[in-house]
């Protein structure tokens, strides 16, 4: 039989649910997720394959305006690494939440404007949605914004209409080889993915002000077959963020650490010796030389 392959964006603005419905898909956790904002800051992609058909699906950060207090340099970052994704894809999936379309929709529609792949609209979060007769007017009214080649409500969370939403997408793989192994889940590495579990751990734990601020540098990353041996340095902006990440006798980076290790020994399948640092380095995410030593340059496909 004749194989498939083809690249399918998630794209949406922040926090709409891009990584849960990835990790859904792909029935293990790829990319982090939290009910904060802005929690994915690269392309991450997530592979499956079925039989001759592969799929290779990309999320992406949330695309978000640029107002004033998110005008860094990180900021430009994500939404052009959101961006880049659209090039050269299959099949984009705009997600959305609910009934709820607000400016930063506005702005991924825009995004979309010149994009040549079969675009299906997703209305994520339906196991929420309290009133659900108006779900089909609104449903007419998404049609008049641009030409989809499907509008599906889904629950990405608890899997629902999830397996109809891939068999819309796969009607618009191509024919061709695939890119991938076919046992493969991600293109990222090991040491991407242990990074981004302790950024997790941090968004869903800490306040309002810090997440945006820290990033996760791998120090050390030594796989001794039974053991695996990681040092992962935390970077703020400032002394007083690094006085929260702590918390009080160390006791916030204790329970970071915790939580991020016992991930960590599910998805290497071994036991992690884990060491967390936290450091200051002033004006970080707003430094282009500084973003690109830590990895934020990565995205090009
Ligand atoms: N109730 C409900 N919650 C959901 C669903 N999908 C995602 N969520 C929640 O929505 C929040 C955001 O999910 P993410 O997957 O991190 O969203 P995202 O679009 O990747 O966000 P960014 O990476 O910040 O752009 C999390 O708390 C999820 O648990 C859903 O179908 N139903
Ligand atoms: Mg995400």
């Amino acid at each position: 039989m004749t194989q498939r392959c083809g690249f399918v964006a998630i794209v949406g603005r922040p926090n709409v649910g891009k990584s849960t419905l990835m990790n859904r898909i792909l029935g293990q956790k790829i990319s982090i997720t939290s009910r904060r904002p802005q929690t994915t800051r690269h392309q991450v992609t997530g592979i499956k394959t079925e039989g001759e058909t592969q799929f290779i699906y990309v999320d992406t950060p949330g695309i978000h305006r640029q107002t004033k207090d998110r005008n860094k340099a990180i900021n430009r970052f994500m939404n052009q690494a959101a961006t880049q994704a659209l090039r050269d894809v299959d099949c984009v999936v705009f997600l959305i939440d609910r009934m709820r379309w607000t400016r930063e929709d506005d702005v991924v529609l825009d995004k979309l404007t010149h994009v040549q792949a079969p675009v299906v609209l997703a209305l994520n979060k339906v196991d929420w949605l309290e009133d659900k007769t108006e779900l089909l007017p609104w449903l007419e009214q998404l049609q008049k914004k641009r030409e989809f080649a499907a509008i599906l409500p889904i629950s990405a969370k608890h899997g629902t209409n999830v397996p109809e939403l891939e068999a819309e997408i796969a009607k618009y793989l191509p024919e061709g080889v695939h890119h991938f192994p076919d046992d493969q889940i991600t293109d990222r590495s090991q040491r991407f993915l242990v990074a981004e579990l302790v950024r997790e751990k941090v968004m869903r734990q800490l306040g309002d002000e810090l997440p945006y601020q820290m990033t996760v540098e791998i120090e050390e990353f030594r796989d001794e077959g039974r053991i695996v041996h990681i040092s992962a340095l935390m970077l703020v902006e400032r002394p007083g963020q690094k006085k929260i990440l702590i918390g009080e006798k160390g006791d916030r980076i204790k329970k970071v650490g915790r939580e991020a290790r016992l991930e960590m020994e599910k998805a290497l399948d071994a036991k992690v010796m884990l060491n967390l640092w936290v450091k200051v380095k002033r004006g970080w995410s707003d430094d282009e030389r500084a973003l690109k030593s830590l990895g934020y340059d990565h995205d090009k496909r």
